[in-house]
């Protein structure tokens, strides 16, 4: 059985809900600790007045008992605090009041091919389930999915390289602890230099009415080797990720190891050298496959990189068309974020703790979670792998 996540609820809706499918038994859950992945969500600079209103806690309703899991599905509740002020315009109900409907659809968001597609007239329709909003439950859903990984040694952490045209250095050598102080940093990035350019730059673009994009990065530690297979495409993690990140709204592009910068270099510098001593068993001196060869993972940490578009909702709004009228039209404007990549991170975290603890229960299976550790510590035993 894999992992399967279902998320549901609208942005100004009563609230959001998350169902995770296919845990163990006998899993530790620590409520505190998906609150706070929920409130680092909520974190960066450029976010908008929404996250003023909004203070994301779960609320388990099914799938646990006295801090454990039961086998059975997880369900989460996040409620939206805004649906007070949104009650007549989003009540599941028929109301008595008029609700003006929504005919200006935003380029490069779902407003208009959404309408086309599901045969709707208000943009509302589209847009309120298109909103990144869901990523709450994503976020929420995902935090069951790092509490399986940590009970079996894995560790999820991710950083902010580049906030539109400011780049991070790209450091070196990366630990665990090397993330311990990144949630304290405005746009959550490691290098202090970049940090503030990115902020100034936020400043800057926002001023001028522009929203910004950028890119993060998701690390991942103590991976045991073999995780995904060569065999099938759809079990190669590598797509796997990939799909799960560009899930993401306004995630257009992944990066897995450095990707983008090999496939310009010759082959000889290009890969990861294999040693072996009887201390450590297969190593390598050099990551450039960000964890993965042959759609598994080869026991490296496991890097995936997001790059982000700029929000599509603009305060000063780009040329559209009005759906009723069909003349030519600004798009909508609405209370937006102007730059949302170090909590995208955060969010990507979450897809690829689903992921992987979706590929962790195919290889390990077992009802209770002390099964999965009993059939990973005979498979580490087998292959000889040392964290
Ligand atoms: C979003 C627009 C903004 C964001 C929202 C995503 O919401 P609002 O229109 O209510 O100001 O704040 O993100 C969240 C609410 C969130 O929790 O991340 C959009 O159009 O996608």
């Amino acid at each position: 059985m894999t992992l399967r996540l279902i998320t549901a609820g609208e942005s100004h809706g009563p609230g959001l809900t998350c169902v995770v499918e296919g845990l163990p038994a006998g899993l530790e859950l620590d409520l505190e600790r998906i609150d706070r992945d929920l409130a680092r969500r909520q974190l960066g600079y450029g976010r908008g007045g929404r996250m003023k209103i909004e203070h994301d806690k779960a609320d388990v309703t099914a799938g646990v008992r006295h801090g454990h899991t039961l086998g059975g599905p997880v369900a989460i509740q996040v409620a939206n605090r805004d649906y007070a002020n949104w009650e007549v315009r989003m009540n599941p109900w028929p109301v008595d009041e008029p609700v003006p409907a929504v005919h200006l659809p935003r380029p490069g968001h779902a407003d208009l091919v959404g309408l086309q597609k599901y045969g709707l007239d208000d943009v509302r329709d589209i847009l309120e389930r298109a909103s990144a909003r869901e990523t709450a439950s994503r976020v929420a859903g995902g935090a069951l999915a790092k509490a399986l990984l940590s009970a079996l040694g894995v560790e999820i952490r991710s950083h902010v390289l580049q906030i539109a045209s400011v780049q991070a250095p790209r450091p070196a050598q990366l630990t665990v602890s090397s993330f311990d102080g990144v949630d304290d940093s405005p746009v959550r990035c490691l290098d202090p230099e970049a940090e503030q350019a990115m902020v100034k730059e936020i400043d800057t673009l926002r001023r001028g009415n522009e929203s910004l994009g950028g890119v993060f990065e998701v690390i991942v530690f103590g991976v045991v080797p073999g995780i995904g297979s060569h065999v099938s495409w759809e079990q190669r993690i590598d797509g796997l990720l990939a799909q799960a990140v560009t899930s993401i709204q306004a995630i257009k592009a992944v990066e897995v190891g450095d990707g983008i910068e090999v496939a310009g270099l010759p082959g000889s510098q290009a890969h990861d050298e294999i040693f072996y001593d009887d201390e450590r068993g297969y190593y390598r001196r050099t990551n450039r496959a960000g964890g993965v060869e042959g759609g598994m993972t080869n026991g490296e940490p496991v890097v995936v990189r997001g790059f982000m578009k700029p929000l599509p909702t603009l305060t000063k709004p780009l040329q559209s068309v009005d759906v009723a009228t069909h003349e030519p039209a600004q798009a909508l404007r609405e209370r937006t974020d102007s730059c949302t990549v170090p909590a995208a991170g955060v969010v990507a975290e979450a897809m690829v703790a689903l992921v992987l603890a979706g590929a962790y229960r195919e290889k390990l299976g077992g009802d209770h979670i002390d099964d999965m550790r009993a059939a990973l510590a005979a498979y580490e035993q087998r292959i000889g792998w040392r964290r």
